[in-house]
């Protein structure tokens, strides 16, 4: 790789994961973001998607505390409401524009319930477009369900994890910074020791297939999930110890060289996720990689629901959503305490 883009891939990727500042993931599908729009009663339809993530982006004082913003296929093409694309406005914000470009995790044959992200087919054509569109990052986001013992199969996190490797190498060669995404789900009765064990052989896959593929790890932000008890675990792991797990767990498996995690917020509550990213930042540990936020409805659902689709909402669903970002900006430097939450309300 030419020395200026390896420079290139380097500093996008610290631009990234700058202190006090994380990514918002409003890259929803078109299904995802019709399913969370149909709960509040909104409408499904090109427009008003593009009227909410206006509302989102142009949300004033975002630009402090969120350094990069994942887009959609469809967004990355369409305008603002002041007639910028979403691109430029992102850019003149000082937030580094992003695409989403995984076309989906799909059930991996001859392996029941299991399932394996897809979209490499054609991904180096679609990635130099994303670059000529504006984008300097790309996210691939693999799914991994815990289901009983043999849930996940040592299959599905290799081929997860090839997929992901083959993806941040092709992302890479085109001056693309790739967001690694390995999302080990919430949904089960596990405990958090389970979900330890499935997060570390996940993780430590990924970054062997990243090896092997001659990815740079300088050049890369990964995208986990915490390590947390199931949604339907009976005892739920108390936020010491969730940080506790999560952090020994990157220990084990993120090499130095990685500039930074950003993590997913899995369905935790918006408070929920900056507290738990709170308490891995607080602990005064001298760690090798930024730890940062790149949630997607611990970021949005309040400021969502605000909204509603009304246009009358939009200047308070903007103060919501900026206010969500202060929060995780200031969880991501250790500095958040749930008073804050109370005051600036
Ligand atoms: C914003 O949601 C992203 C896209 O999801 P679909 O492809 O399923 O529509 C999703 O990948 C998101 O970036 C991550 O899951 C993190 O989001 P959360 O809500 O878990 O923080």
């Amino acid at each position: 790789m030419p020395k200026m883009q390896t420079e290139t891939l380097r500093q996008t990727a610290r631009d990234m994961v700058a202190p006090g500042r994380g990514i918002l993931a409003m890259d929803e599908s078109r299904p995802t973001c019709a399913a969370r729009f149909k709960k509040l009663g909104i409408a499904d339809s090109e427009e008003k998607r593009r009227e909410y993530r206006d509302l989102l982006v142009t949300a004033p004082g975002l630009g402090e505390f969120v350094s990069g913003a994942i887009l959609f296929d469809e967004t990355i093409r369409q305008q603002t409401l002041a007639g910028d694309s979403f691109p430029a406005h992102l850019a003149k914000a000082g937030i580094v524009p992003g695409i989403k470009v995984d076309t989906g995790a799909k059930p991996l044959a001859g392996f029941d319930g299991e399932k394996v992200t897809e979209g490499l087919d054609g991904l180096r054509e679609r990635l130099a477009e994303y670059r000529e569109l504006g984008a300097r990052f790309a996210k691939w986001r693999a799914v991994i369900a815990i289901a009983g013992a043999d849930k996940p199969s040592r299959a599905c996190l290799m081929a997860n994890a090839h997929a992901l490797a083959r993806y941040a190498a092709l992302c890479q060669e085109a001056a693309l910074v790739p967001i690694v995404e390995p999302e080990v789900l919430m949904d089960g009765g596990h405990d958090i020791a389970r979900c330890f064990e499935v997060t570390r052989a996940a993780q430590q896959m990924v970054f062997e297939q990243l090896r092997e593929q001659n990815v740079l790890l300088e050049g890369i932000v990964l995208k986990p999930s915490m390590v947390v008890s199931g949604a339907d675990c009976a005892t739920r792991a108390p936020l010491a110890e969730v940080a506790e797990q999560t952090v020994r767990c990157l220990k084990m498996t993120v090499p130095h060289e990685v500039p930074g995690i950003a993590f997913l917020s899995g369905g935790q509550s918006d408070e929920e996720a900056t507290a738990h990213l709170n308490a891995m930042n607080a602990r005064g540990r001298n760690l090798p990689w930024a730890l940062t936020f790149s949630y997607g409805r611990a970021l949005q659902q309040a400021a969502m629901a605000t909204w509603g689709g009304d246009a009358a909402n939009r200047e308070a669903a903007q103060k919501i959503a900026a206010h969500r970002a202060r929060m995780n900006g200031l969880a991501a430097s250790g500095a958040w305490s749930a008073d804050m939450e109370k005051l600036a309300a």
